[in-house]
């Protein structure tokens, strides 16, 4: 029994050890699968002994009962709320209100933290252990929700080390990670059950089961960045010692936290940790920004319920509702017609955003959208807006499911929609002034044939004055015309001209791309020059021809098969030509074997983007790492190359400019 004794001991703290190197210290000794083992056993000696179980033991996590609804806690000292700043301005009066009251003229040293998106707790210790957790309600007044916290394997049921203290109440976040969230919704969602909305309101719905059970399965975890009621007083002077002693006690304490020295570095701060938001792994909905010094955030004191030494400089929103005023279709370069909202504007993540695209159809049906709903738009970054959902609440009356439009809604023709394909199709081909734009626009593409000063609303208007019927016709449009057109001076229409004639000379590759081949990208069009040679082999190749490119598949295949035995296509092809759109003999077999299997590493600012560099040398049959190693053949190091060019030279890896990459790539990339 002693033996048993000891070895129950031992294994739990192990796990809480390892619970703590893996939550607090973001540092994890062992592997998950050996926590489940130590885990498995200890759960094995209680099921044997129930007598020894402990209310603090790693498994009893998941205790209790499901309840009917969930007692109510007065807090000891009211949860506070954060004044929020939403500019630089805001940032600034806070700081210089903050010097008034204290009478000083020197910078103010601050604590900058993320402001973790997620539900506000308190967690009541007593003699080091968890006895109560509860949610901040209206701040005075919350409810008591520790069945379902201590299910959070970051929450710690035990306090580290002896010398904490009696009593002490501590405040904290808890969240979902993004990924949890996005993996826990597509698991609803194959399940048919109900979906959220956006992490916090996973966290909340989760914190808010009445069973303990379901929330014991949900990803939740905590950050702490307050305490509340403590038995010893004044054991630290500053909110930054008061943190690290809350990560030592065993409480998670977030990693970006940074202690500054003015105000003027919040500012920084904010800039920095906006540009992290995506790579962060949880939601964060702005910068909180505290006094550091206890003494002086005592003199400071409260607003009615809000701390004068506190506040939360708030990102623009990424959420936003609106109403949906229309549901047009978009006809796309292929003739896919894309339902997209138009929308009541409204400012979200920083932009005004009035459309909002819904990808196909059965999106709009899923989500049941209609004309007049009222929906949450989401921004993220630089993400295009999307609209997460209708807030059926606010539905009127007398609305109806979207239905297909039964022709194209730009050129009238026929629509289609594939038995294998989730899209409607517009049959009208370049006769449909939509898909001609389209096709247009990509032609010109700077990847394309780079035609520069050919966008969207010349296009339109080349089109609109039948100046452009099919893409030959760009080759013989006349100063004239131009001048004529929207937008468009006389030096414009020069330099058009001179793009245009420019842009006769190309490559192989770069053509084959223009000329829009459903699914074939830059990549496969490079392929299709290096395996073929000369666009006559690939007019005439085969299925089974094209089907030994290296990476393409029998889809692509057809879909290149089918384009070229469109009389019509090869008719544009040689009218192409006939106008003066030449170029060299695609030269590659020489490349295409110095490249074969050779591993390369780009580092450093380089003047073409990265992946476009990436795929040009992938097309020669070259791999690109990202890191470098005895493998590595080449490191292609472009301006202000750090670690990785160091690493290459201790190598000796040969190093070569973009310059000589360019040598290298001979006519290929030319
Ligand atoms: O990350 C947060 N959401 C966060 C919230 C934070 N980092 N610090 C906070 N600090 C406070 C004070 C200064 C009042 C202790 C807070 C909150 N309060 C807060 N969360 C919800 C209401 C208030």
């Amino acid at each position: 029994m002693k033996d048993l004794q000891t070895e129950l001991q031992t294994l739990r703290e192990a796990l809480i050890e390892h619970s703590y190197r893996y939550y607090v210290l973001d540092d994890p000794s062992v592997p998950d699968a050996e926590y489940d083992r130590l885990l498995l056993r200890l759960k094995q000696i209680e099921a044997d002994h129930p007598e020894l179980i402990t209310p603090d033991s790693p498994t009893q996590r998941v205790g209790g009962v499901a309840l009917s609804s969930f007692p109510t806690v007065q807090h000891e000292q009211p949860m506070l709320s954060l004044e929020n700043a939403f500019d630089d301005a805001d940032v600034h009066a806070f700081n210089k209100r903050i010097c008034q009251r204290l009478k000083i003229n020197e910078p103010i040293t601050y604590v900058c933290e993320p402001k973790i998106d997620g539900v506000a707790v308190s967690l009541l210790y007593e003699k080091g252990k968890l006895i109560r957790a509860a949610t901040r309600g209206d701040g005075f007044v919350g409810e008591d929700i520790t069945q379902n916290v201590r299910t959070l394997r970051s929450v710690p049921l035990q306090l580290r080390g002896k010398d904490h203290p009696e009593k002490i109440e501590v405040r904290g976040e808890i969240y979902m990670p993004i990924t949890d969230f996005n993996a826990y919704n597509q698991k609803a969602h194959t399940l048919g059950e109900k979906e959220f909305v956006n992490p916090r309101n996973a966290a909340a719905g989760s914190l808010r089961q009445l069973d303990p059970k379901i929330t014991a399965k949900r990803p939740l975890k905590l950050f702490c960045y307050a305490i509340g009621k403590i038995s010893e007083e004044n054991i630290f002077s500053t909110h930054y010692d008061m943190l690290m002693q809350l990560k030592a006690w065993g409480f998670p304490v977030n990693p970006e936290i940074e202690h500054v020295t003015d105000i003027q570095n919040c500012l920084v701060y904010y800039q920095e940790i906006q540009h992290k938001r995506e790579t962060l792994g949880y939601e964060i909905d702005g910068a909180v920004y505290k006094v550091d010094s206890l003494i002086q955030q005592k003199a400071l004191g409260f607003v009615t319920q809000a701390p004068r030494w506190a506040i939360a400089h708030k990102f623009p929103a990424r959420e936003e509702i609106t109403q949906v005023q229309d549901i047009a279709f978009q006809v796309s370069r292929t003739g896919a017609l894309t339902p997209v909202a138009r929308l009541a504007p409204v400012f979200v993540g920083g932009v005004t955003v009035s459309n909002a695209s819904l990808h196909n159809i059965e999106e709009v049906w899923r989500k049941d959208i209609r004309v007049g709903d009222t929906v949450i738009i989401r921004r993220a970054g630089d993400v295009i807006p999307y609209l997460v959902s209708v807030v059926l609440d606010k539905r009127p009356e007398n609305t109806k499911p979207i239905a297909f439009p039964k022709i194209c809604p730009v050129c009238g023709a026929e629509v289609i929609k594939p038995d294998t394909e989730i899209v409607v199709r517009c049959t009208g081909g370049l006769f449909c002034r939509a898909q001609l734009k389209e096709t247009i626009k990509h032609f010109a593409a700077r990847k394309a044939m780079n035609i520069d000063g050919l966008g969207d609303k010349i296009a339109e208007q080349l089109i609109e004055h039948n100046f452009v019927k099919e893409i030959p016709d760009l080759y013989t449009l006349q100063l004239h015309q131009l001048i004529g057109l929207e937008r468009m001076g006389e030096k414009s229409a020069q330099n058009l001209i001179a793009a245009l004639e420019t842009s006769k000379q190309t490559t192989l590759p770069k053509f084959l791309y223009a000329l829009g081949i459903r699914e074939v990208g830059e990549a496969t069009a490079l392929n299709l020059a290096s395996h073929f040679g000369q666009l006559e082999k690939i007019i005439s190749a085969s299925q089974a021809d094209l089907e030994g490119v290296s990476d393409i598949g029998p889809v692509v295949a057809q879909n290149i098969a089918a384009f070229f035995r469109q009389v019509h296509n090869c008719e544009i092809i040689k009218k192409l030509q006939t106008l003066g759109v030449w170029w060299n003999e695609h030269v590659v077999s020489q490349t295409k074997q110095i490249l074969d299997k050779k591993i390369f590493v780009l580092t450093g600012t380089l003047s073409h983007p990265r992946e476009e560099v990436k795929a040009t040398l992938q097309a020669l049959g070259a791999k690109v790492s990202g890191s470098v190693s005895a493998k590595t053949d080449y490191v292609v190091a472009g301006e202000d190359a750090g670690s990785k060019l160091t690493k290459a030279q201790a190598l000796g890896i040969t190093i070569l400019s973009e310059e000589e990459l360019k040598e290298l790539l001979g006519s290929v990339t030319s």
